[in-house]
């Protein structure tokens, strides 16, 4: 067989086939594999035209139509499917070759394929690739990992099919072996906080405003005029300007208020605990997303009282929608700084040099939450690689100094209301706990030592002390 093609795609379900014609559209020639052989016809029957496909039924004849370094993307269901594929793969591949898995595998996954295939010689990349399946076909965001070496070979096709902001390419090499599944796990997990957000807006909107879902719609595109500008919010006023064909009323009022997810938020939220990172914001919206599926818990705390309503005139709900518009902004600062913190963690944790400018780049476009304000947080991070945060920064410090009476006020409005907003609290929490001066962790320190003797730190000496506390005396000693 002639070794023609630029790259292979194994696993042609939506997302597979759709980056099969983005990179035959580009001019690639394209190797298509997938399990059952009846994809692989469908997709070059109905797409042929658009490019070069070489279609293969048996994986060596896939291998065999491929250019040396081979490049071999497996797009199928993460987890088993993936080892599965991989397995079948390896023994006809050499050193050299290169396994690119495009798939939602977790980083933790990746470090160990990554690794096992390192002992064959084999360069395996997990990229995160996000944008769906009509990014994939038109350009997504793609965050790959993986060693240097494979992306000198592998970035160029990247870049020229992923989406493109101001001309420049959303796709960069993130960083070794799982980097780029992480990356791509935390922006799931910014993606889940960035919609809990707008959709507690929307509620304040609704029930304290007393706008209607197409009123809030319009709101809505005003926003996307200005710094809140994103694919979320555009999307928002979408599914709130639509009418249920059946019923006349708002489309919003019929669907059923129970939140899927599909776990990359989860995943975010264990690894934020697992590197004592404080995603607080992100770890509110996947269990908002959770408690929304809780039928039996929520009949069971329905009958229970909540906030008191009060009906606010016109010109009220105007100034409260200004400040919803601040609190929002303000909110979705701290959650996009928590996502970028455990970037920062894990980098430090596993020696990961990750350019965070870069990734924030990368997002600008192609994925799904792509915002004009990443633009910022890209240039703030490239100009000082070291941020420790966006609010170190004195243009966004200046927008969080601004927005604090009105943040302050929507979350206050919405306790006294009994209006459930559990990340714009916990997000102006996270920036309340960390503008403190002195904490309550002093406590806990002195609470931790009594019952079971871990010990503290002073304030006004070196060292750490034990409080021998059931001693009538209470004496210290240093430990
Ligand atoms: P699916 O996640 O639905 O997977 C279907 C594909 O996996 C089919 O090609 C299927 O082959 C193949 N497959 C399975 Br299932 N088990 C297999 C096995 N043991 N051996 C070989 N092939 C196997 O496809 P998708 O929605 O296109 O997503 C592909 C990947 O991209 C997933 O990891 C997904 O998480 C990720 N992703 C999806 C999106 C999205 O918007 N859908 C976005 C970003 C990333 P068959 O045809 O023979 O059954």
């Amino acid at each position: 067989m002639n070794a023609s093609a630029h790259i292979g795609v194994t696993g042609l379900a939506v997302m597979g086939r759709n980056l099969a014609r983005n990179f035959a559209r580009h001019g690639y020639t394209v190797a298509v594999h997938n399990r059952t052989a009846a994809r692989t016809r469908s997709l070059v029957e109905e797409f042929g035209h658009e490019g070069t496909f070489v279609p293969a039924e048996a994986a060596e004849e896939f291998v065999d139509s491929l250019q040396r370094p081979r490049r071999i993307m497996i797009m199928v269901q993460a987890g088993p499917a993936t080892d599965a594929v991989i397995q079948e793969f390896v023994p006809l591949l050499e050193s050299g070759d290169m396994i690119i898995d495009g798939g939602n595998a977790h980083f933790a996954d990746t470090r160990r394929r990554e690794a096992a295939l390192q002992e064959h010689g084999i360069h395996f990349v997990g990229a995160g690739i996000s944008g769906g399946e009509e990014g994939a076909l038109n350009g997504p965001s793609i965050m790959p990992g993986g060693s240097k070496e494979s992306y000198a070979v592998l970035g160029p096709m990247f870049e020229t099919i992923s989406a493109h902001v101001d001309g420049e390419p959303c796709s960069t090499h993130i960083g070794p072996d799982g980097a780029g599944h992480f990356v791509k796990m935390v922006h799931n997990g910014i993606e889940y906080a960035d919609m809990q957000l707008i959709a507690e807006a929307y509620d304040l909107l609704r029930q304290v405003a007393e706008y209607s879902p197409a009123e809030i719609a319009e709101i809505f595109r005003t926003w996307n005029k200005g710094r809140l500008n994103s694919y979320l919010i555009e999307i928002t006023a979408e599914v709130l300007s639509h009418t249920d064909a059946d019923t006349g009323r708002p489309f919003v009022d019929v669907i059923a208020d129970a939140a899927g997810q599909k776990g990359t938020g989860r995943w975010t939220v264990q690894t934020a605990l697992d590197l004592g990172s404080p995603a607080t914001t992100i770890a509110q919206a996947t269990f908002a997303r959770a408690a929304s599926s809780q039928p039996a818990l929520r009949s069971a705390y329905r009958p229970l009282p909540g906030g008191t309503h009060i009906p606010m005139t016109r010109s009220e709900a105007e100034r409260f929608t200004t400040q919803v518009e601040e609190a929002l902004y303000a909110s979705k600062v701290i959650a996009y700084d928590q996502g970028f913190k455990m970037i920062q963690d894990v980098a430090g944790a596993y020696g990961w040099d990750i350019d965070f400018g870069a990734v924030a780049g990368i997002w600008r476009g192609g994925c799904i939450i792509r915002a004009a304000f990443l633009d910022r947080i890209s240039t703030a991070h490239a100009a000082d690689p070291t941020l420790v945060s966006l609010l170190a920064e004195p243009a966004f410090a200046q927008e969080i100094t601004a927005a604090q009476v009105p943040w302050r006020e929507v979350v206050a409005t919405a306790a006294r209301r009994g209006i459930p907003t559990p990340a714009f609290a916990a997000a102006l929490s996270s920036y309340d706990t960390l503008r403190a001066e002195r904490l309550p962790a002093a406590l806990l320190q002195g609470q931790r030592d009594y019952f079971g003797a871990h010990t503290y730190q002073r304030t006004d000496k070196e060292g750490t002390f034990h409080t021998h506390w059931t001693q009538p005396d209470r004496p210290e000693t240093a430990a």
